[in-house]
């Protein structure tokens, strides 16, 4: 099956997105999510620049050989860029492989591990009461798990809180989020937990994402004090950067700690996972090099009792949720998903087997990934240069967004 031609549709049908499209010389097609959000074009120049011109004439069975090289062969390895341009490809010869085969790729993976992955979905506001109304909305939906964030008093913008409700972050110019405090949020986010468990009972799970913000004794004062609330995850308490911040954190907290959306390989997961420094991994077949690379990832941490539990954000296309919901349930230590609603622009320009009900996600049973990008329409949506926000503190000293 020899790859005839390699291409890449940069869409934006309400957000950027990147897909690479695969075809080899008896017709057949496949789709992979090569979306890096707020630098999309760096990734789409290296895919038809740089890789494009390697794949063709290649046989494009080689899912693994082909990783291989695209990984070994540029020689400056790992990366956001390298890794979400090799996922695209990854992911669309994973889908050319099941259309050959006539067969979804959850059975390549090697079948089953359970009928339905569970999602978690988000619920945010800028009041505890709205924070509750939100989390009860979403449990009368049927989701069993739902990830609450809440603005705190006194600071006017922040991460997962949009100023409108079904906005994700704001696009245009970088957006400042002015005013950061941490110490408001520490003295908040006990109270909100508080609220939302008193409101909805012991059982339904609940999440939170600190969204890179704390130093590690922050982060551990932090989760001492959430240990009564029983969350399912804090997810990224600390930058990642300096991962030993991590078994800080775990030696003063037993909430779980989830971490790994901003990762891209094995490596960036290898010691949190070896020291038993965190619960769950974030990384996503999109920025952790495909299908392929987060198998291994997930392989690796298994035996530690660490589970996956991948980023699903927005900017991460259908595609990539296609890819998520066929691994999810084909991978024995993947734990739940992340699952946050595309716009119907979105989901009419990439048409989907996959679906959410009632808080689980299915693949679907067409061959391959079960997911397409429609170009005609896509070509209607034309590229918009967008930024993610970035934060400040009050004397506008830069912070993490
Ligand atoms: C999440 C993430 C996202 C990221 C976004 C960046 O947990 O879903 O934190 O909201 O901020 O994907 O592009
Ligand atoms: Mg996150």
């Amino acid at each position: 099956m020899k790859i005839e031609d390699v291409r890449v549709i940069v869409t934006s049908p309400g957000r950027n997105y990147v897909t690479v499209k695969i075809e080899t010389e008896d017709g057949t097609y496949g789709v992979g999510d090569a979306t890096l959000n707020g630098r999309e074009l760096a990734v789409a120049a290296y895919l038809s620049e740089h890789v494009a011109p390697l794949l063709i004439g290649r046989d494009g069975r080689d899912i693994e050989g082909i990783w291989q090289y695209l990984y070994r062969g540029a020689y400056w390895r790992r990366g956001p860029v390298t890794m979400a341009a090799i996922a695209g490809v990854d992911m669309a010869l994973w889908d050319i492989k099941g259309k050959a085969l006539g067969t979804p790729v959850w059975d390549l993976l090697g079948g089953r591990c359970r009928q339905a992955l569970r999602v978690y979905t988000h619920a945010s506001s800028r009041t505890v009461d709205g924070a509750i109304n939100e989390v009860q909305r979403a449990l009368s939906e049927g989701y069993e798990a739902v990830r609450v964030q809440c603005l705190v008093p006194g600071i006017d913008e922040m991460y997962g809180v949009p100023r409108a409700p079904g906005t994700s972050e704001p696009e245009g110019l970088p957006f400042v989020e002015q005013g950061w405090s941490s110490d408001a949020y520490l003295r908040f986010t006990p109270r909100l937990f508080a609220g939302v468990r008193e409101a909805v009972g012991p059982e339904p799970l609940l999440l939170h994402d600190a969204h890179h913000r704390l130093t590690p004794a922050e982060a551990g004062w932090l989760g001492h004090r959430l240990e009564e609330f029983r969350l399912f995850w804090l997810e990224d308490a600390v930058l990642e950067e300096l991962q030993d911040g991590y078994g800080i954190v775990r030696q003063h907290t037993t909430t779980p700690l989830a971490v790994g959306e901003v990762f891209n390989s094995i490596y960036d997961c290898e010691r949190l996972v070896r020291k038993g420094w965190v619960d769950y991994l974030r990384a996503s077949a999109l920025h952790a090099g495909g299908i392929s690379h987060l198998r291994k990832i997930a392989a690796f941490a298994e035996p530690y009792h660490v589970r996956m539990g991948c980023h699903g954000a927005a900017d991460l296309s259908p595609i990539t949720m296609a890819a998520a919901a066929h691994f999810g349930i084909a991978v024995h230590n993947v734990a739940i998903q992340e699952y946050a609603i595309h716009s119907d622009d979105t989901n009419t320009v990439f048409p989907h087997e996959w679906s959410v009900q009632r808080g689980y996600l299915t693949p679907g049973d067409a061959p391959g990934l079960g997911v397409d990008i429609n170009e005609e329409l896509a070509a209607g949506f034309p590229y918009a240069r967008g930024y993610l926000p970035v934060s400040q503190l009050r004397d506008g000293t830069a912070w993490n967004w």
